[in-house]
């Protein structure tokens, strides 16, 4: 199992970013607010007078190349803060030799981050006595593709029944380069004996109490436990799980299928799910669309996808597609480049719902608010007719029959494509396993005069009896 939102593996951090800045030397007499950043040891030195500072320019190059060693080996964001007065400097190609000059040079050799064999010995005991073992994989199992076996899929609110299944039944947990923090969708405490594997420590045993805590690099951990451990001779914790597997899948195709007004926001996906280009590369914005990309796309090996899942920040995707595109950050616009990229494709798919609808649901469903029109709905916009405007293809769908056509032809694209889905803001975004609270909550809603309650109390019931009748067939 994956743990959900997925990240944009290749290049974020398993777990929450925690920006480290560094400070070119600023000018004298300039203050710096250090808190949790790096400032350059001299500032706080009672043995650098402020008379004698080192001049400005000495520390740029070595602020820079500090930052990108930062940024690499502790795989967090750097900050690099230019004084402007900075730029007015002349370079300075060599440092003096003198009392407390800072020197710098280019390059990182990344180490092998590997546990001693006492601890692989101590972590296949726990791992071979368990009968119901489940894997949480995060951001450090990177490359590892959803077709895995044994894979279920996303985790917690947006995660998928199968990977609700596997915690409620394991017996013990292997945690590697996670830092799921949603610790209701992990076994309970005391349910399971805990193992947990991740590059940074400070990530170790804070999500669930675990007996074995490997500061390690993932693959090369794993590399070196696999040796100890037994393959399990009782295979029935594995079927059930596979059963599971096949059932979610079920599930989610009869919840994809159920018709909406005009159209259900997972139909979208599910059509699209069978269409995937190789080596694609999916970027997602915090809102409903976040839960129908952790359910109902399997990315392959080779594929990559990201959110701002450590942020839940929304309006992410664009800048994260376009950095995809060019695989650095920068000021630009699809429209200015995309005639220069050799696979000019880069599809993005607008769920035009008119509703801020997550947090509409959320409302529902954790305080029993209705929709607050006031506050959640969205003007209409003709996003499709606007990517026309800008020499783009612009692809509106609103009926269920045209939805795989519509993603055949922004697949095949000589451009740039948006695709706008007319979808139905009433369609339910009901968590793997809908708890009483919620169920609660939504009634309190509709009793509350929700505006959309009775096409919402339609919805929500034909996604579950759906699931109910889909299940075991
Ligand atoms: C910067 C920021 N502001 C507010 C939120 C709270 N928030 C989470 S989802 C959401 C609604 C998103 O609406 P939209 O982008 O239209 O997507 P939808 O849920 O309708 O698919 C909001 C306001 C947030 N996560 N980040």
């Amino acid at each position: 199992m994956r743990s959900c939102p997925r990240s944009w593996q290749e290049r974020t951090p398993s777990s929450p970013a925690s920006p480290a800045c560094v400070w070119p030397l600023p000018a004298p007499g300039r203050s710096t607010s250090s808190t949790g950043c790096t400032t350059p040891e001299w500032t706080t030195s009672p043995w650098w007078p402020s008379w004698g500072r080192p001049p400005l320019r000495r520390s740029a190059a070595t602020t820079s190349r500090r930052s990108f060693r930062i940024a690499i080996a502790e795989k967090c964001v750097t900050c690099v803060i230019l004084p402007k007065d900075l730029q007015e400097e002349k370079a300075v190609e060599q440092q003096e030799h003198a009392h407390n000059t800072i020197h710098s040079s280019v390059g990182y050799s990344t180490p092998r981050v590997v546990p001693r064999e006492q601890d692989l010995r101590q972590a296949a005991d726990v791992l071979n006595a368990g009968e119901r073992v489940a894997m949480l994989v995060g951001a450090g199992c990177m490359r590892a593709g959803d077709e895995a076996p044994g894979c279920t899929g996303s985790i917690g609110l947006l995660g998928t029944k199968a990977s609700w299944e596997l915690m409620s039944g394991c017996d013990t947990l292997l945690m590697v380069g996670s830092s799921f923090p949603c610790s209701e969708f992990l076994p309970t405490e005391g349910q399971a004996r805990g193992v947990q594997i991740d590059l940074k420590a400070r990530m170790l045993g804070i999500r669930y109490p675990m007996e074995v805590h490997f500061h390690g690099d993932a693959a090369e951990t794993l590399r070196a436990l696999s040796p100890y451990l037994k393959r399990k001779a009782t295979r029935s914790w594995r079927q059930k799980i596979e059963a599971e597997i096949r059932e979610w899948k079920r599930i989610r195709e009869a919840q994809a299928r159920v018709t909406a007004r005009p159209l259900n926001p997972a139909y979208v996906f599910w059509e699209l799910n069978p269409r995937i280009p190789d080596r694609a590369i999916f970027t997602v914005d915090t809102g409903s669309a976040a839960a129908w990309y952790a359910r109902h796309l399997d990315l392959r090996a080779g594929m990559m996808g990201s959110l701002s899942g450590n942020l839940a920040t929304i309006g992410p995707a664009m800048p994260y597609a376009i950095a995809a595109k060019f695989a650095y950050p920068d000021l630009i616009t699809v429209e200015k480049y995309w005639r220069e990229w050799k696979d000019p494709r880069f599809v993005v798919l607008v769920l035009n719902n008119r509703d801020l609808n997550m947090v509409t649901w959320e409302l529902r469903a954790q305080s029993g608010e209705p929709k607050f029109d006031g506050s959640q709905e969205i003007p209409d916009f003709p996003y499709a007719a606007y990517a026309e405007s800008l020499g783009f293809t612009g692809l509106r769908v609103d009926r269920p029959e045209d939805v795989a056509s519509t993603w055949e032809v922004a697949l095949k694209a000589d451009r740039p494509v948006l695709v706008e889905a007319v979808v139905d803001p009433e369609f339910p975004m009901v968590p793997p396993h809908i708890t009483l609270n919620e169920v609660t909550a939504y009634a309190k809603s509709v009793l509350k005069g929700d505006p959309e309650a009775k096409h919402m109390i339609g919805e929500t019931i034909k996604t579950a009896v759906a699931s109910v009748l889909k299940k075991g067939e």
